[in-house]
């Protein structure tokens, strides 16, 4: 479909996909109603350009407010009736979009937890057998290998200052606090290789602090493992 071809996506993993759906139903809307009222403001620009001078200065007069029967007051109030329902309707429609995101998986069968330390300025991963891997700008020749077609969850906590573990291709974003852990969770259906990004400003070396993640087969994931001690 025509619609489909137009909506921004990079649909990697399930709560990408979730994102995504959300934001492009705001677009969508967003484009929509800008250009309703920009079309409409252009067209009263242009219907009343001859009456608009004279009739304001007629209405102001130093010391009087003008009458508030002036104008359509009911279109108004219905324009704004109209807007507070779209605007709850959206903000209700958003909630169960983003009550699954934050909502990490407990039951699932198919699941890893992987530990994440963040530390000036680096990113760790403690996979389930003990494993850790410590990758950034400035570790070379490291390898962390997860799952496709997995639930992954990741407790996050900080070894230091405040960090935040962001991989944007997945949507993502969680904050990172010393004696915190805080969790979030993906399932990622497309292989390759993404990045995770420190996103809260961590002192000097906070623009190194990011680690590549490479997604393979569950069947190429649980080798590797077995490799590793
Ligand atoms: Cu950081």
């Amino acid at each position: 479909m025509l619609i489909e071809k137009l909506m921004l996506s990079a649909s990697t993993s399930v709560t990408s996909a979730v994102w995504w759906r959300l934001f492009n139903i705001y677009l969508v809307l967003s484009i929509v109603f800008s250009g309703f009222f920009i079309a409409w403001i252009m067209y009263l620009v242009i219907s009343t350009r001859e009456r608009a001078d004279r009739e304001i200065v007629n209405h102001i007069k130093p010391g009087i407010i003008p009458s508030s029967t002036r104008g359509r007051p009911r279109n108004v109030a219905f324009l704004v009736l109209f807007l507070v329902i779209v605007f709850f309707g959206l903000f209700i429609y958003s909630l169960p979009s983003t009550y699954y995101l934050k909502q990490v998986p407990s039951s699932k069968a198919n699941t890893i937890t992987i530990d994440v330390y963040a530390a000036q300025w680096t990113w760790t991963f403690r996979y389930p057998n003990g494993y850790n891997v410590t990758g950034s700008a400035n570790v070379h020749n490291y390898t962390a290998e997860f799952p496709v077609n997995t639930t992954i969850i990741f407790r996050v906590t900080s070894l230091d200052v405040m960090h935040e573990f962001s991989i944007p291709s997945f949507k993502v974003k969680v904050d990172a606090f010393a004696g915190v852990w805080n969790t979030a969770w993906t399932d990622v259906y497309q292989q390759g290789t993404y990045t995770a990004f420190c996103t809260e400003l961590c002192g000097l070396g906070h623009a190194d602090m990011y680690v590549h993640m490479t997604f393979v087969s569950p069947a190429a994931y649980s080798a590797w493992i077995a490799s590793q001690k």
